[in-house]
């Protein structure tokens, strides 16, 4: 061994040992992934998220969050903090259900009757099913986020699933979503979020279906005419963190971690309430035709083979559903 080498181990084994006995813990910095830009009730939600961490664990972690999918689109950013090159983000529930069995509950069309519905579920065993199966897999889930529910765009009205027949339907990774718009006679055409403004413009697509934040915040108005109010899906959204980092942390900072979430969680909801109105008024604004639909019947039945074939391929979901169905 020659003598640099030599003094460069001298000087580890001496670091290591001052580390070890210091009593200090050496500071983690940890990355958090977020998809949403400025003007999205989410964005301000995880600032507040890495504030709260950074302030309780007194620098212990040092949260950063990167906004805009600039650590990559969601279901490969999932893949990062499962295997924990990306520490913690905020996920839709929905590219989670191809990951996690349990998750998909929620990706189930018409599942809930409201967001209170969604968080009674989420609040209740059924909840504490999805989070023990999302933490196995790695991603662990810290808080709820509220989505509100996601409905259809396009250049036309959309009133019952007849009006979807034929038309190309951007979608999420998930296969639940496919089916859902193949049951209606449509293309489903699964696509990433950041895709999905030049494929409407360009007619790559005909519509898609999201929440009135993010049709806004990513200008989708602005390359459709139409808003049609279906309610199908109502998803909600985690802060979840690698599991096996969480785990490792002292029980002091997983209370403040956890802690600090459950605060922003609680911040995002406020903001979601406030600004989803807004967003609605905002794209009416700029004239886009927002259309209720009294009977949305004909879409739930259109449903019916969707659940059949889901329940068929799963039979050990039905506990989920059932636990979903008999919450009040
Ligand atoms: C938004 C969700 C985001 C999804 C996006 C989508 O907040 O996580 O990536 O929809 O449709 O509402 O891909």
């Amino acid at each position: 061994m020659n003598t640099i080498k030599k003094l460069s181990l001298t000087l580890l084994g001496a670091f290591t040992a001052l580390s070890l006995f210091s009593g200090v813990a050496a500071a983690a910095d940890w990355r958090a992934w977020n998809i949403h830009h400025d003007g999205h009730p989410n964005t301000p939600a995880m600032d507040r998220f890495a504030e709260l961490v950074n302030e309780s664990t007194k620098g212990e972690i040092k949260l950063e969050v990167f906004h805009g999918g600039v650590l990559g689109n969601q279901p490969d950013a999932l893949e990062q903090v499962r295997i924990g090159a990306i520490e913690v983000g905020n996920f839709s529930l929905g590219p989670i259900g191809p990951m996690v069995k349990e998750a998909n509950l929620v990706s189930l069309p018409f599942i809930f009757k409201s967001v209170p519905h969604m968080f009674r579920v989420l609040d209740g065993e059924g909840g504490q099913i999805m989070s023990d199966a999302m933490a196995d897999a790695g991603l662990l889930p810290l808080a709820w986020f509220d989505a509100g529910a996601r409905s259809f765009y396009s250049q036309k009205a959309i009133a019952t699933p007849d009006d979807v027949k034929g038309l190309k339907i951007r979608v999420m990774n998930n296969d639940l979503y496919t089916k859902m718009i193949s049951a209606m006679g449509g293309n489903p055409s699964p696509m990433a979020f950041s895709e999905v403004q030049q494929a409407l413009k360009t007619g790559v697509v005909d519509g898609a279906e999201n929440n009135f934040p993010s049709f806004k915040n990513v200008g989708h108005y602005e390359v459709t005419t139409h808003y049609s109010l279906s309610e199908h899906l109502i998803i909600p959204e985690c802060i979840c963190v690698n599991t096996k980092k969480f785990n490792a942390l002292s029980p002091e900072l997983q209370a403040a971690v956890r802690d600090s979430a459950e605060k922003a969680a609680l911040y995002q909801r406020e903001l979601w309430a406030v600004q989803s109105e807004q967003a609605r008024k905002d794209v009416e604004a700029a004239g886009i035709k927002v259309n209720e639909i009294a009977d949305k019947g004909p879409f739930q039945s259109a449903m019916d083979t969707v659940y059949a074939d889901y329940l068929k391929a799963n039979p050990d979901m039905k506990k989920l559903v059932d636990i979903a169905r008999a919450t009040q």
